[in-house]
């Protein structure tokens, strides 16, 4: 090879590796390092193995456990926040463009829902908050000190719905709460709210909340975002975020407005899972939160042969619903 032929070669094999870097920029997103993607190539299998083999079909993933997915990124403008009442957050959605995104399509009457909870299940708000013409979301949560994760679900125009997830960390000391084993009856503000029905990995599970204050069957539930109640589960130990669908809507000439308020939940995973209810009556919005275990298809927990202790729980501190 003459000296000439020597930087042809090299000059070509630049441009390919140049060429890949691109290329992988488009699929793995712009935040990708052209090194290291230089490096796989040396690899060179165009499809990087799975380390167990091949499953089959890829699991999906359930959503809220990742800051970043397809393209789009939750960017909180700061990662660290001082405990309080109402605490300013801001944040933007990137897109593939790295840009904030400006246009969202509505679900269940938002654009956006951010759900907020320290990580040791206490705290939990659902806020909506507001979008500036450049893009940057804003609202206030209630903090206290200890690890946040905030959840941002939404639905980019052109996109497929999303549920990221970001830690905010809140100054100061505190203690964990511990984790109940399950508790399906919550008290909050005078209404006493049950929670009927198994969550069953990996298939829709029916579950059934009745609200009944003083007593009494409430009867008159006001719709809140489309439905007479809206559900959030989180996974313990990784607060994968689930969706959960109300069955029957305030319109539909069959739902009725209480006492029982029906979901459909599917769980990836024999685990226990923390639900929070918001549901509308008077004209304030609550939150009753509940513990559960869901069962699992082949390997049932052995700890559902033994009566378990289900703890009435007052419903952790939440925030108002500045947001709506
Ligand atoms: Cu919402």
């Amino acid at each position: 090879m003459n000296t000439a032929t020597r930087v042809a070669a090299f000059v070509v094999a630049i441009a390919a590796v140049f060429a890949l870097a691109l290329g992988a920029g488009r699929v793995f997103g712009p935040n990708n390092e052209p090194a290291a993607v230089a490096h796989e190539s040396h690899g060179g299998a165009e499809e990087p193995e799975s380390p167990q083999g091949d499953p089959g079909e890829p699991e999906a993933l359930p959503g809220g456990l990742m800051i970043s997915q397809n393209g789009y990124t939750l960017a909180l403008d700061k990662a660290q926040a001082t405990p309080g009442k109402a605490v300013p957050v801001a944040f933007t959605i990137n897109g593939p463009d790295s840009r904030p995104v400006t246009t969202y399509e509505t679900e269940h009457e938002k654009q956006l829902h951010l759900i907020a909870v320290r990580r040791d299940f206490t705290g939990f708000q659902h806020v909506h908050p507001r979008l500036s013409e450049s893009g940057v979301w804003s609202t206030n949560i209630d903090l206290t000190p200890g690890q946040w994760r905030l959840f941002a679900d939404f639905k980019a125009s052109d996109a497929d719905a999303l549920t990221l997830g970001a830690d905010l960390a809140v100054d100061g000391d505190y203690q964990p709460v511990a984790q109940q084993r399950q508790s399906r009856t919550a008290v909050v503000d005078g209404y006493t709210i049950t929670l009927d029905g198994d969550l069953k990995a990996g298939s829709d599970a029916k579950l059934t909340l009745s609200v009944t204050r003083n007593g009494k069957p409430v009867t008159d539930l006001q719709p809140y975002l489309g439905a007479y109640g809206h559900l959030v589960a989180l996974r313990s130990g990784d607060l994968a975020y689930l969706h959960v669908h109300p069955d029957g809507t305030p319109d539909d000439g069959v739902t009725k407005p209480g006492p029982d308020v029906v979901f459909y939940a599917a769980v990836p995973s024999s685990s226990t899972y923390h639900l929070y209810l918001d549901f509308k009556h008077d004209g304030v919005v609550r939150t009753a939160a509940f513990t559960v275990n869901a069962g699992g298809g082949t390997s049932a927990p052995s700890a559902k042969t033994t009566p378990q202790v289900e703890t009435p729980a007052e419903t952790p501190a939440h925030g108002g619903h500045g947001g709506h």
